[in-house]
């Protein structure tokens, strides 16, 4: 079979699901939100990871159909959270290059999820990396202007590693900044590195939009954020992208 078929195939299946990284609120240390990472959940072996297929259903012209199953599992799940009063909570959705470029398709998706699965519009927000808001910012401030309007978040992803115009930043109506983990990663042995997360949280202050520090993995990353005054943290330290069950247990211990 080739690769096209065995994606529609796993489409048709319900083989693409979202799994749910918590992050960690640092002032009320209770999870507040979630990243939804797709996953490949074959029937039969372990799930594949988006670096893998990402790519692939872009090339076939898949990935719009992935990303709304992954929307709709965000969606439904952050739901059922709020409404079983695990919550609040809010969830994070990555969106492609290929998807932030046709803003219309991408809006309508977002509505259609929205209307037909009753989530709060504020518990939704939307990644756009550095780069693809940066190599087209009138898109990316129609496209971000677009959500700001219906209530729901959009964050800068992977902030730090583009090439970032303070002006132009300053125009979008953002919600938040995700620090990348390059710079987490030496936070505590690279003097350059805890300077750059450092700026990036005092900036995210300056601009009143909240900091997540992505790819936390140490005791030491942690206590350095929280002397920051970081908002919020991912990673590895809190938990791995989890299968939402294991989210949902999660939340019922409390934590
Ligand atoms: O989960 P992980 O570990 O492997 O994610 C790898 C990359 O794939 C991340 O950069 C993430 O932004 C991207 N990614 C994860 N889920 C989605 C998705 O649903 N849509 C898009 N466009 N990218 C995603
Ligand atoms: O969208 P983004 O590129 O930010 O996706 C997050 C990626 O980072 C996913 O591939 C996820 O599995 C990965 N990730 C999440 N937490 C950690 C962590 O603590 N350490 C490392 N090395 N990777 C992480
Ligand atoms: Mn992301
Ligand atoms: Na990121």
């Amino acid at each position: 079979l080739t690769m096209r078929h065995r994606m529609r195939v796993a489409l048709e299946r319900n083989e693409f699901r979202a799994y749910f990284q918590p992050q960690l609120d640092l002032a009320s240390n209770r999870i507040v939100g979630t990243e939804a990472l797709a996953r490949w959940v074959p029937e039969d072996g372990p799930p594949v990871g988006p670096g893998e297929f990402i790519p692939i259903a872009e090339e076939y012209g898949l990935i719009d159909a992935i990303c709304l199953r992954i929307l709709e599992d965000a969606c439904r799940w952050t739901q059922r959270w709020n409404a079983l009063g695990l919550g609040p909570i809010s969830v994070a959705v990555n969106i492609s290059g290929r998807q932030f470029h046709d803003p219309e398709r991408l809006i309508g998706t977002v509505d259609h999820a929205l209307n037909t699965l009753g989530l709060e519009p504020a518990a939704l927000e939307l990644e756009l990396t550095e780069s693809t808001a940066m190599n087209d910012p009138e898109n990316a401030s129609t496209v971000i202007r677009m959500f700001h309007e219906r209530g729901v978040g959009c964050c800068i992803d992977d902030f730090g590693t583009g090439y970032s115009s303070l002006s132009v930043l300053k125009r979008f109506a953002l919600t938040k900044l995700k620090v990348d983990r390059s710079f987490v990663c030496d936070v505590t042995t690279d003097a350059n590195d805890a300077a750059i997360c450092g700026a990036i949280i005092a900036m995210g202050r300056a601009l009143n939009l909240k900091v997540c520090a992505e790819g936390v993995e140490t005791e030491d990353q942690l206590a350095f954020l929280r002397a920051q005054a970081c908002d919020q943290v991912q990673g590895f330290l809190i938990a791995r992208a989890l299968p939402p069950d294991d989210l949902e247990a999660l939340l019922r211990q409390g934590v």
